[in-house]
């Protein structure tokens, strides 16, 4: 069984990539829930929901959030009460939210809700929320603090980031179901998602980085930063005002000590030596740059064959 590692739409891509690849029921995708928001007195999971869409084949290609085709009537009545809609939800997401909202209010929890749509969607992986307790990103800006949501979307990712803090991360347990499948994986993938608020969340849950460092299966990246610049989103920008380099290297040191094999694309070969010299990893150098599906199952068969020729040293007990 393999694991993925994902946040939102790189992570999806880089999910579905892999779905195609393997046996079916052979993938477990660990996904960033830090995202989440209550909006409109509903629970939304954006990356959860673009996995959960993305896999489910229904999500709209060119955003790689929300759904195909998704039309607007409840949005356009709810602007007619006065409600700014700053954040876009489509009559078919709503569905998603409200669905979500209901059942967690019954008892259920995220991880629960989050299988129930997986299978309704047709889907054979295993999505798995990082924690079911809220864990929510906080970013600091010259403005002061915002809800991530209030940074990416409402302000559009303008503000410098100054910090970011994990709200509720001393408390947040790891689900069983998520340490298990980690320490029974053949491989574990962090997709090509943003180091700082996508995958640097996930390992912000106490037990997570622990059970990473435990596992015996080979553990290998994907760079979301190609020739210096973010696949998509702010990672690049966020990683200078935080100090980082915008770079696969500058990436390859957050995860130094946590991965075995870096997987770069073809603009950043130059790089390939001063990683491996750095943090020890072995590199790849390929096109990682994802287009459709048959580009995502081309990488993540390339990601496959990688893992399996990485030896790592035997983990002394
Ligand atoms: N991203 C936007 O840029 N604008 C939106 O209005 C927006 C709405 C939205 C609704 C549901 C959903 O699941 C995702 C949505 N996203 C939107 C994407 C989301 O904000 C980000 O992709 C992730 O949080 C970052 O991974």
């Amino acid at each position: 069984m393999i694991v993925a590692i994902a946040g939102g739409v790189g992570g999806a891509k880089m999910a579905q990539g892999l779905a195609l690849a393997l046996p079916p029921g052979d993938l477990t995708v660990i996904v960033n829930t830090a995202d989440d928001m209550e909006h409109l007195g509903l629970h939304i999971s954006p990356d959860i929901d673009t996995v959960l869409y993305t896999l489910g084949g229904i999500a709209n290609p060119t955003a790689g959030w929300g759904i195909e085709g998704d039309t607007t009537a409840t949005l356009d009545q709810l602007r007619r009460y006065g409600h700014d809609a700053w954040f876009w939800l489509g009559d078919r997401d709503f569905a998603t939210h409200i669905y979500r909202t209901s059942r967690l209010a019954t008892g259920a929890s995220l991880t629960d809700v989050t299988g129930e749509m997986a299978r309704a969607l047709g889907i054979d992986a295993t999505i798995l929320p990082m924690t079911d307790d809220p864990l929510r990103t906080v970013v600091g800006t010259p403005d002061g603090d915002l809800a991530f949501q209030d940074y990416f979307v409402r302000r559009r990712q303008q503000d410098d980031v100054t910090g970011i803090r994990f709200d509720g991360a001393e408390a947040a347990r790891l689900p069983e179901r998520v340490r298990a499948a980690i320490m029974t994986a053949d491989l574990i993938v962090f997709c090509p998602s943003n180091p700082i608020v996508s995958i640097g969340p996930i390992l912000a849950v106490p037990g997570m980085r622990e059970t990473l460092l435990a596992a015996p299966a080979t553990t290998i990246a994907v760079s979301p930063i190609i020739g210096g610049r973010a696949l998509k989103g702010p990672a690049d920008r966020m990683l200078v005002t935080l100090g980082h380099e915008s770079s696969a290297l500058g990436v390859a040191r957050l995860y130094a000590g946590l991965v075995d094999g870096f997987v770069i694309d073809h603009a950043d070969a130059d790089l390939a030596g001063p990683i491996t010299d750095e943090t020890g990893m072995a590199v790849a150098t390929t096109g990682a740059v994802m287009g459709g599906p048959d580009d995502r199952r081309r990488l993540a068969t390339e990601l496959l064959t990688f893992g399996q020729q990485i030896t790592i040293p035997a983990q002394t007990a």
